[in-house]
């Protein structure tokens, strides 16, 4: 199989062995991040798919993930990073209550930690309290919440609502990304709920960018 072929196999397969080496060579020929977002991110895409037909069992998606988790951190050292930025603003991250899904969420942290904002990435299944401590207590300028099942959709509502109940929802600007929400969910349902400010964003670039313009 051609090189480009052979890592996505890998991702779909979850087999490792070897996949260093692939990184390796993918490496001479294009950046980092491009390996990440036109060949893996294809892979999980085809895993996605092959799990939801009922022809992939869910241990297997679990060894994909593995092996996305493992070539993102062996190409991690290797994006670019926008020295001259730092300090541009800090964002609290989490998946939300009840789901274990990370993998978009970490992208969205390594995004915008290496274009200059403090990640305080507080990990998975986290419910609103430990996400507002969590701003609370680093001062967060932002807040980001991830989620890929349709459940998920459900709880950032909530959430959005205990931020208001709470009367922190203008303190802290809301991204919310993942696979289950759309665009219009958040732009028209979600924002006219909601007392602040809240953006979707369809992948770690459009995080970033809102960032900027939230941060602005
Ligand atoms: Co699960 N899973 N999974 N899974 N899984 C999905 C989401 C699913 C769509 C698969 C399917 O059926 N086709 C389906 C959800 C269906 C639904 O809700 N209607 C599903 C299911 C059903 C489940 C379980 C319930 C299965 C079970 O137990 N029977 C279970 C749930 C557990 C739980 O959460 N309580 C489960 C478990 C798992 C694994 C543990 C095996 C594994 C996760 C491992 C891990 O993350 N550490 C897993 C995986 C890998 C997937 C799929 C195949 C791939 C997800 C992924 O990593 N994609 C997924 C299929 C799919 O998404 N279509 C699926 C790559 C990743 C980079 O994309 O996270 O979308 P994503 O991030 C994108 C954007 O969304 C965006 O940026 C990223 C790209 O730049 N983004 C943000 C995401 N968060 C953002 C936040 C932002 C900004 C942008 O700002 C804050």
């Amino acid at each position: 199989l051609p090189l480009d072929e052979r890592l996505k196999r890998r991702i779909i397969d979850g087999e490792r062995n070897g996949l260093e080496a692939d990184l390796d060579s993918a490496l001479e020929t294009r950046p980092a991040l491009a390996i990440v977002n036109d060949i893996l991110l294809d892979g999980m895409k085809v895993v996605g798919e092959l799990f939801g037909s009922g022809q992939m069992q869910l241990p297997f998606v679990l060894q994909s993930a593995e092996v996305m988790k493992t070539a993102v951190a062996y190409l991690e050292p290797h994006m670019e990073k926008n020295e001259d930025e730092s300090g541009k603003g800090k964002i609290v991250l989490a998946t939300v209550k009840g789901d274990v899904h990370d993998i978009g969420k970490n992208l969205v942290d390594i995004i915008l930690s290496n274009n200059g904002y403090d990640v305080v990435n507080i990990g998975i299944k986290q419910p609103i309290n430990a996400i507002i401590e969590a701003a609370e207590q680093h001062r967060a300028d932002a807040i980001g919440m991830s989620g890929l099942l349709v459940k998920s959709t459900v709880i950032m509502k909530e959430n959005l609502q205990e931020m208001s109940d709470r009367g922190v929802a203008d303190k802290y600007p809301v991204l919310l990304g993942g696979a289950a929400l759309t665009r219009a969910y958040v732009e028209d349902d979600l924002r006219s709920m909601f007392a602040g400010d809240v953006h979707y964003a369809r992948d770690a670039f459009e995080g970033l960018s809102l960032m900027d313009r939230v941060m602005a």
